[in-house]
């Protein structure tokens, strides 16, 4: 096996006698490889591995492994540990920062294969899971029993909990449940030198020391291999709406947001924005029934509204009522609103929302940057970043396309997303550190939801000092001190 350094560690790859060492842990389905002698894939069937979900970080993973018990993941961990081999463990593979795919030819670990639901507690509503089970299967799972998942993505049909957790992944419902540094009960971590943490507990109350796992929400695969969760699902609310917003100018947000959470208070679920220009896309691009041409006229930005309460008639009443006030004021903040009628445009509402990244793909090739800024500065950061891009020159259609905002307003978090014809160096040095720079000067985040990954392991420093810093690496050493478990993310 070659040796690398990554940093200042030297790290080895997979070679033919680590090869016959896992055919003893795991059975040949499970192994695919393209090592010589007797390779077992081929590049081809690597690629979807080693290519990320936006076509933007290729990884040159010789190996993938696809474990379907704990006990196979630490076996494979120890012996990666003892022979120094660098690891990356993936899920679903659908996250934007490229911390899901090697750098070089690091093994790859895939969870896919564990996902068994290991118990599910109608009464109090735990759900503990393998990490490999898909967001979606879960929410099917416990839905007969009229619950649902505290998170909710776009990626839920192929993004896993294990990476949900291992991204600490935002979405659409952290308004109403908060994030999951609050509703994971308990994981189950293979550590580094391959011994199995078990923490999955299903208390939700238990004060004995420190809380290890929160270490492992948000840590992108750098400390351990999760491979079970054990997560608060909540009750299935009994009735839910939601209306789309159009209006005629950004500043009227703000105000918006203030008016609808006192008007709909305890009822409201969701509050999300797209600017007109993620609207169009994702419409051009079939997510969701287009709004009719009078609704949508003279709108600059639009406000996705959701419901979520005990009983429809009050809730309906509810939004009737608001969206009354709203029209009938004297200076109307609103253009118009469509309230969903059926759970058919119910569902097609949140698809213009949810469809939008996928429209982004569609349409060329996406920068992406996901920021906290203050609410406020939404479409500041994008208009500025626009300027600055046509100054470059690079506002044509051989470069970038569109630079449009969307993203979570009740939880400050931008989405700013910038639509190339390709991705090139001089796009990407006309971007950074500007973006980082604007948003430092808003004392933002430069990853609000998506981690660090590759993408910003040079830029942490804008959004956290020195002191966290260098936390930050005594907690990677002390867990890690090999270096082997996702080598190059989040850390330089
Ligand atoms: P992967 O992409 O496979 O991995 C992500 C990271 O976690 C990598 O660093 C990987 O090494 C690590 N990892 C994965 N599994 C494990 C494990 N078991 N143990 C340890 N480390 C692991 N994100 C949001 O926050 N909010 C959104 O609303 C949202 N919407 C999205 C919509 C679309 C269409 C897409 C494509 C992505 C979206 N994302 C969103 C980003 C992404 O889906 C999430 O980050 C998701 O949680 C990643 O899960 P995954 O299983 O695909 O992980
Ligand atoms: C969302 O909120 C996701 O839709 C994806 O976090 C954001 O594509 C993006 O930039
Ligand atoms: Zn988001």
């Amino acid at each position: 096996a070659r040796l690398y350094s990554e940093g200042v560690r030297q790290l080895n790859t997979v070679g033919e006698e680590d090869l016959a060492h896992f055919a003893k842990i795991l059975p040949e389905s499970c192994i695919l490889s393209t090592l010589p002698p007797k390779p077992t894939a081929t590049n081809d069937e690597l690629a979807p591995y080693n290519t990320d979900w936006m076509g933007k970080y290729v990884g040159q993973a010789s190996t993938v492994l696809k474990p379907k018990t704990t006990q196979q993941v630490s076996e494979i961990v120890k012996w990666c540990w003892e022979r120094r081999i660098g690891i990356v463990p993936q899920g679903g593979n659908t996250g934007l920062v490229g911390g899901g795919v090697p750098l070089k030819d690091e093994l790859l670990l895939n969870l896919g294969g564990m996902n068994k639901v290991r118990s599910f507690d109608p009464v109090s509503g735990v759900l503990v899971a393998d990490a490999g089970c898909i967001l979606e299967a879960l929410s099917e799972h416990i839905a007969p029993h009229h619950h649902i998942m505290p998170l909710d993505l776009g990626a839920k049909g192929s993004c896993m909990i294990g990476g949900n957790v291992a991204t600490n992944a935002g979405g659409l419902r952290l308004l109403r449940y908060g994030s999951l540094h609050g509703t994971v009960l308990g994981l189950e971590v293979v550590l580094p030198d391959g011994t199995i943490l078990n923490q999955l507990s299903t208390l939700r109350k238990d004060n004995t020391g420190y809380d290890l796992k929160q270490l492992f929400i948000g840590s992108e695969g750098t400390l351990g291999i999760i491979t079970g969760v054990s997560i608060l699902t909540a009750a299935e609310p009994q009735a839910t709406n939601n209306i789309i917003l159009a209006l005629p100018s950004f500043d009227n947000v703000q105000p918006l947001y203030t008016k609808v959470k006192r008007h709909l208070s305890e009822i409201m679920s969701a509050f999300e924005y797209f600017d007109r220009a993620s609207y169009d896309l994702a419409i051009k691009h079939g997510h969701g029934k287009a709004l009719s041409a009078e609704d949508v006229e003279g709108a600059e930005c639009f406000v996705l509204v959701e419901t979520s309460g005990g009983k429809r008639e009050h809730d309906e009443q509810k939004l009737d009522e608001l969206l009354e006030t709203l029209m009938e004021a004297e200076e109307p903040l609103i253009n118009t609103g469509v309230l969903s009628s059926s759970p058919a445009q119910f569902a097609s509402l949140w698809a213009i929302r949810e469809g939008i990244t996928e429209s982004i793909s569609k349409e060329g090739k996406p920068y992406k940057y996901d920021l906290s800024v203050p609410i406020h500065a939404f479409k500041d950061v994008v208009d500025i970043t626009r300027e600055h891009l046509r100054s470059k020159g690079l506002l044509r259609e051989d470069a970038v396309k569109q630079v449009m905002g969307f993203g979570h307003i009740g939880d400050g978090n931008l989405h700013l997303n910038i639509v190339a014809d390709r991705f090139t160096p001089e796009i990407q040095a006309a971007l950074e550190p500007f973006i980082y720079e604007l948003v430092a000067s808003y004392k933002g985040s430069v990853s609000a939801e998506h981690g660090v990954g590759v993408m910003k392991a040079h830029a942490l420093h804008y959004s956290k000092d020195a002191t966290s810093r260098a936390l930050m690496k005594r907690i990677k050493d002390l867990f890690d001190e090999r270096g082997i478990m996702n080598p190059g993310k989040v850390l330089e």
